[in-house]
């Protein structure tokens, strides 16, 4: 087995959180000079860490140690940047259950979630890019890297996405300052300790922590050659407006609106499975998440009944808990736009129906929820809710489904449910999207490359194209 778990991680007395935690610059935690704020569980409320706040000067420390280690980084042969990235791949799977049940305490997510999917993933993408690290002159894009990347990150997948980040960065040669999410810090400075436990050189990965004004700071540094960004399109713009005019290259991961497409030849039970996790994995905290649902109007009423039922056994609470499907939202703040997404929803005129559960008190918690008759007018139609909200269309003939499915500023993904293989190429063709899944949906892995048309960002991450980002093509 990759995984070894202790039958059930619901304790949180396997992570040992300490009351504070610094910066992470030059293979070091040193303090940051801004005041410093709490990470909260969100199915609590309760404080669980300290955090420092990187001011510009601590950012400018962060971005020299990183500048000095490039020399060293990327003088290494491939192979032996390979063995490091190795070395981290195998202690993340060593330290998964640790690192799992505390993504789940910062973030919400189910510890099903984070032990099944995030933690497997994370391991996988180093895995998959020190192998590259030895063989980047078969990648066709050269074999120099940039230098310093500055790296921003969300708060859906925190050990996700930086993996995402940091593992091509190293393996082409590069060296990273990277700013994790203000409300899920903890896992990035894990990772810390786990660069030095796998003793990464000084200064090759370096973490600021803080708020919006910290990224800004990373993305800014003249020294920094790179910027890579996921997060919502709003601070895309910003970023990229920063970086315009200036020598840095620049990748974006941005918003998503995708179509979950059925028709009615579909097998509808794997359908309603595919529909579910389209939109309620992590909460719907997901830029690729299925959030419009089209459903072709012969099968609409059967597969609404199916979608109903199968919602109604889903269950919502204590992420620590293994049986657990539907975690907390985030933060007070992403659970105050879905509410009010939600009533938009209600007031634009759509029908509303959420799963019956029981909601814990404290916390921020939001019930699975179902927009039937929604217009393509509506705000729930067009919006990013970010959250476990699920919004209805039909659609009558396989050209509609496409013209509904791309009416939409965004092209991150889009799900195709039918028995008939040509009609998914067929669609497959025309959607606007980086990625389709077909009869699947939420499906990752470390070879594939993932990104977005559109408003939905640039670049890919993962797979051979991943590493043209890291890259002086
Ligand atoms: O995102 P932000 P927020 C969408 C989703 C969500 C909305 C708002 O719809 O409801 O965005 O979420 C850092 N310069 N997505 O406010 O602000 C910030 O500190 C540099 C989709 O959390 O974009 C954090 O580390 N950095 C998305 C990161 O950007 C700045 C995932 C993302 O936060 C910055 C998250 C600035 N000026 C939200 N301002 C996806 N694509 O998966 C903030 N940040």
């Amino acid at each position: 087995a990759i995984f070894e778990y202790a039958p059930a991680p619901e304790s949180r007395a396997v992570v040992d959180i300490q009351p504070a935690y610094g910066l992470f610059i030059n293979g070091e935690f040193t303090d940051g000079s801004g005041p410093t704020f709490k990470t909260v569980n969100p199915a609590t409320e309760e404080p669980l860490a300290e955090i420092a706040t990187a001011t510009s000067d601590d950012v400018d420390r962060a971005v020299q140690a990183a500048r000095k280690a490039f020399g060293v980084w990327s003088a290494l042969p491939g192979a032996e940047r390979a063995k490091y990235l190795f070395r981290i791949a195998r202690i993340i799977q060593e330290r998964a259950r640790e690192l799992a049940v505390l993504e789940s305490l910062d973030n919400g997510k189910p510890i099903r979630e984070s032990r099944d999917v995030d933690l497997p993933l994370v391991a996988a993408h180093f895995f998959y890019y020190a192998g590259w690290a030895d063989k980047l002159e078969y990648a066709g894009f050269g074999t120099k890297p940039l230098g310093v990347a500055g790296q921003v990150i969300p708060w859906n997948f925190p050990l996700l996405m930086l993996a995402w980040k940091i593992a091509p960065a190293l393996a082409c040669g590069n060296t990273v300052v990277l700013k994790p999410a203000e409300t899920t810090p903890l896992s990035a400075l894990w990772f810390a300790d786990i660069c030095r436990q796998a003793d990464l050189p000084p200064g090759v990965v370096n973490i600021v922590t803080g708020a919006g004004e910290t990224g800004a700071a990373v993305v800014a540094h003249p020294d920094v050659n790179k910027v890579a960004f996921t997060g919502s399109t709003e601070v895309g713009r910003i970023i990229a407006r920063t970086v315009a005019g200036t020598d840095k290259k620049l990748t974006l991961e941005l918003g998503g609106k995708a179509a979950n497409i059925v028709f009615e030849d579909a097998a509808i039970d794997q359908a309603v499975e595919g529909v579910v996790n389209g939109i309620f994995f992590n909460q719907g905290h997901v830029c690729c998440a299925g959030s419009r649902l089209l459903v072709q109007e012969s099968i609409h009423d059967e597969l609404l009944a199916a979608l109903k039922r199968r919602m109604a056994t889903l269950r919502v609470g204590d992420p620590l808990d293994k049986n657990t499907d539907v975690g907390a939202i985030n933060s007070a703040a992403q659970l105050a736009r879905i509410r009010e997404l939600s009533e938009l929803g209600e007031a634009e005129g759509a029908e509303r129906w959420s799963a019956p559960c029981e909601l814990p008190e404290r916390g921020f918690w939001f019930a699975p929820t179902v927009f039937t008759g929604v217009a393509q007018s509506h705000a729930i139609a067009r919006d990013e809710i970010f959250g476990p909200v699920l919004s209805v269309l039909t659609f009558r003939t396989p050209a509609e489904a496409v013209e509904k499915a791309n009416n939409t500023p965004y092209g991150l993904s889009a799900g195709i449910w039918t028995e008939k293989g040509s009609r998914i190429l067929w669609m497959a063709d025309r959607l606007r999207a980086g990625v389709v899944w077909a009869n699947t949906f939420n499906k990752f892995d470390p070879a594939s490359p993932f990104g977005g048309y559109k408003e939905s960002g640039y670049g890919r991450e993962g797979g051979l194209l991943g590493l043209e980002a890291y890259l002086d093509v």
